[in-house]
């Protein structure tokens, strides 16, 4: 480990105390992008501080090492600390605890240089960079007066940018020529009416398939039990960890990812797959979906595909949950890779979030 960092095109920076304030609201996803930018900022020499109001998946989801890292400790939500960090992250809009605001609020009577910024969630469409880095004065509470600012992940330019782990992990997984017919098929999604047929297809091409712990299994378990699906070639992953999670994940032929961190990680595993996105109530999911898809360049057919397993088109019998054919199979995985390598030529999140701390310092 180093104790400075350095971001393209940018002096070192000193390690600084990173507070990340992580609320779990449902599935693995909060604490999944939490911890995954908590081990990156550590990966660059930095301190970090996670707090979190439901350390449960950690049990699983964090390798031994890394909880054991000199420069990454894990808080439960309540602990008051007499300090804030040089950065405070506020992921998803978790509100943060008013002791914690209140270290805000003398840190800055001080005259320390803060950094609050509230992490949002990962999206396609155009409010991201719209509204990244925009401030916002806070105006009740123990750190009334001060300002934070909007952290925007994204696909572009101008957002905040997406997780990434380092270039030689990168260059290791760059991904060779993909075989046909594809034999194994990773599945990590939510509850789909769709989720029958595409297992079925994926069953008459001969694949065998394995879901992820949680509620994908138990999914796919009520579909075997109500004999809508065979169980013959399906095999459940048990609880791992992130890094496991992503080895899976990259070592699939066919992806069905869902939420956001996953997606991520598809993308760079340069594989074809299928996004579930985290449905709402209020039909929000649908415009991030054609979003996204639209980012993507997505061909028909894998239009098609994204959205009958998000329910946005209607389920029929002769739709193509995956690419069947060898000429669909390569258009899918070139599609995949044109928009991996979009990424790749921009700089990655936690580099973005390390310039925006620098352009604050002066
Ligand atoms: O679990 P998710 O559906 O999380 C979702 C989304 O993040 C969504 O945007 C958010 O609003 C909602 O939660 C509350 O899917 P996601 O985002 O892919 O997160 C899963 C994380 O869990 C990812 O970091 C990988 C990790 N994981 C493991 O490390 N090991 C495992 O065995 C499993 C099943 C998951």
């Amino acid at each position: 480990m180093t104790n400075s960092i350095t971001a393209p095109g940018t002096q070192p920076v000193s390690a600084l105390v990173w507070d990340v304030y992580c609320k779990v609201i449902d599935n693995y996803g909060d604490v999944g992008v939490c911890w995954r930018l908590a081990r990156n900022l550590v990966q660059r020499g930095q301190h970090v501080r996670l707090f979190i109001d439901n350390a449960d998946a950690l049990a699983w989801m964090a390798d031994l090492n890394d909880l054991a890292h000199p420069q990454l400790a894990v808080h439960d939500w309540h602990d008051a600390l007499d300090t804030c960090g040089d950065v405070v992250i506020e992921a998803f809009g978790a509100n943060l605890p008013e002791s914690t605001e209140l270290a805000l609020a003398n840190a800055a009577a001080a005259g320390r240089m803060l950094n609050w910024l509230n992490l949002e969630y990962l999206s396609a469409e155009p409010t991201s960079k719209d509204n990244h880095g925009l401030s916002s004065p806070v105006s009740q509470g123990p750190a009334g007066g001060l300002m934070k600012q909007f952290f925007y992940p994204g696909f572009v330019r101008g957002t905040g940018g997406i997780l990434r782990d380092d270039d030689t992990y990168h260059q290791a997984m760059t991904p060779q020529t993909l075989r046909w017919p594809p034999k194994s098929m990773a599945l990590f999604s939510y509850e789909s009416p769709s989720l029958g047929l595409l297992i079925n297809q994926a069953t008459e091409m001969g694949m065998n398939i394995q879901t992820a712990a949680g509620r994908t299994t138990a999914h796919v378990q009520q579909l075997a039990d109500q004999d809508d699906i065979g169980v013959g070639n399906i095999g459940m992953l048990p609880h791992c960890t992130q890094q496991q999670f992503d080895t899976w994940l990259a070592e699939q032929d066919f992806l069905v990812v869902r939420g956001e961190d996953s997606l991520t990680r598809a993308i760079w595993a340069g594989k074809p797959f299928l996004w579930h996105v985290y449905p709402q109530e209020d039909g929000a999911h649908r415009i991030k979906l054609n979003a996204f898809l639209d980012w993507l360049d997505a061909p028909t057919d894998m239009r098609n595909a994204f959205k009958t397993l998000n329910g946005t088109r209607s389920l029929r019998e002769d739709t193509l949950m995956f690419p069947s054919d060898k000429v669909r199979w390569q258009a899918w995985t070139q599609c995949v890779r044109a928009a991996r390598s979009k990424l790749l030529a921009q700089n990655d999140l936690v580099t973005r979030l390390i310039l925006h701390v620098q352009k604050t310092a002066g």
